[in-house]
């Protein structure tokens, strides 16, 4: 529904563009006469989890695709990485962005090693290597730095810096899988990557993680902590949790494989379509990807300059919102914002004026092969109407009951 005057959008009182709800992070699914085929056929094997036939099948079939030695599939990212993060023997502080989400942070923090925060490169949203230089210090011990929005970090420089100052480096890799890195995929690089399959992500197996190393000795104990520790019958040999991925998360995540290319050409799609729709609307500006690399194109991505729409991102957001458009704040409003680093760091923002501002400004829009082509017509109309009617909307939002 294509708005003609100010009052005609939802917020004021007008009809919802959409008539249902258009999520960010609406699950890609696959297949799902395969998918039931194969829960059908694990249920008439009676075996669910613990290292199964369709987990090692799907363990087999990422090494493949990614070319890496050793994949240990988990029941999500954030256990993944606690378990990385002590098998690597993190103690005292890492260096972690704060632009990420909470879980990066968490899994740092859960085991009392404390997360670091550190500035980011505006251009790339990811760890300025920079900063991450003047923050070492004698109790450092790691970097775990995220690729965001799948879009690698600046890897060779985090390896130059880890490897000076004999620092392990793992990646949080949970929205970057089946990326690459200068010609190479995502999870080939640091001493582990770890990738998240939520419901959420571009694969993935309802909730489910991985972690990928080169290294057979991390990969031998992070499989080991992952199962209680056990290295046989009643043998146990080491520390360890339940981290085992089950088996109907395994046949979600084979299913969504086979369908991947499906996945990255409606992302792809979507992400022309939106960066051309929204090229010449005057202080929205949409994140790139290299087109030279393997990207999923899983996030789309505003940042918004309300100096030129004369609307705030939250203006937008709350616009998008009342037409039924679930818009995203992500990452606002950054780690160290949010308990209990707000009150261990509360002077962390301090070190951190590019996340500070980066979360100000970004907002995520739907997309993935839950949504149509006209949904993106439709989406960057009404983002395009507000911004040339950013004055008037701004003023008028104010003017809501609870905005006074
Ligand atoms: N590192 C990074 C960089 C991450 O982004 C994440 C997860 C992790 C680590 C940890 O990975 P996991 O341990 O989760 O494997 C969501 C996801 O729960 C979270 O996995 C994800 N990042 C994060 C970016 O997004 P919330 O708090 O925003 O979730 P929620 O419930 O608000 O849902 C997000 C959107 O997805 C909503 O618009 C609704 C939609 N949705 C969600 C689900 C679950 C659906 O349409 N269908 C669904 O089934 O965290």
């Amino acid at each position: 529904m294509i708005k003609r005057a100010v009052n005609d959008l939802a917020i004021f009182g007008g009809e919802p563009a959409f008539a249902h709800r258009l999520h960010v992070g609406r699950p890609n699914i696959g297949n799902q006469e395969r998918l039931l085929d194969r829960i059908r056929d694990l249920l008439d094997r009676r075996w669910l989890t613990n290292q199964g036939p369709l987990v090692q099948e799907f363990e087999t079939k990422i090494c493949e695709l990614l070319g890496t030695k050793h994949c240990i599939l988990t029941c999500n990212a954030t256990t993944a990485l606690e378990i990385a993060i002590r098998a690597l023997g993190l103690t005292g502080e890492v260096i972690v962005p704060s632009f990420t989400f909470v879980a990066t942070a968490h899994a740092l923090q859960w085991q009392e090693i404390a997360p670091v925060f550190c500035d980011i490169d505006p251009q790339t949203h990811n760890l300025d290597p920079r900063c991450v230089e003047a923050l070492i210090t004698p109790r450092t011990s790691g970097i775990l730095a995220t690729h965001i929005w799948g879009r690698p970090c600046a890897i060779n420089e985090l390896i130059e810096i880890a490897t000076r100052h004999r620092l392990k480096l793992l990646f949080d890799a949970a929205h970057a899988f089946g990326c690459s890195y200068r010609g190479r995929k995502i999870g080939n690089f640091g001493a582990a990557e770890v990738f998240s399959f939520h419901a959420t992500k571009f694969l993935n197996t309802f909730e489910g993680g991985a972690v990928v190393t080169n290294d057979d000795e991390l990969a031998g104990k992070i499989r080991l902590m992952t199962n209680f520790g056990f290295a046989g019958y009643d043998q146990v040999i080491y520390l360890g949790i339940n981290g085992k991925m089950s088996e109907p998360a395994a046949a979600m995540g084979l299913t969504g494989l086979e369908c991947l290319d499906q996945f990255v050409a409606a992302n792809r799609s979507h992400y022309k379509h939106y960066q051309e729709a929204l090229a010449d609307v005057p202080g929205v500006q949409m994140i790139r990807y290299n087109e030279a690399e393997q990207n999923n194109y899983q996030y789309i991505v505003l940042e918004i300059d309300e100096l030129k729409t004369y609307i705030s991102r939250d203006g937008i957001s709350s616009m998008l919102h009342a037409e039924n458009i679930l818009a995203r704040r992500y990452f606002y409003p950054g780690c160290h914002h949010m308990e209990p680093y707000r009150s261990h760091f509360p002077h962390a923002g301090l070190l951190l004026p590019e996340t500070e501002q980066l979360t100000q400004r970004v907002l995520s829009l739907p997309t993935g092969t839950a949504i149509e082509a006209r949904d993106v017509d439709l989406i960057c109309d009404l983002i395009r109407f507000v911004v040339e009617h950013g004055a008037e909307v701004s003023q008028k939002i104010s003017t809501l009951p609870g905005n006074g």
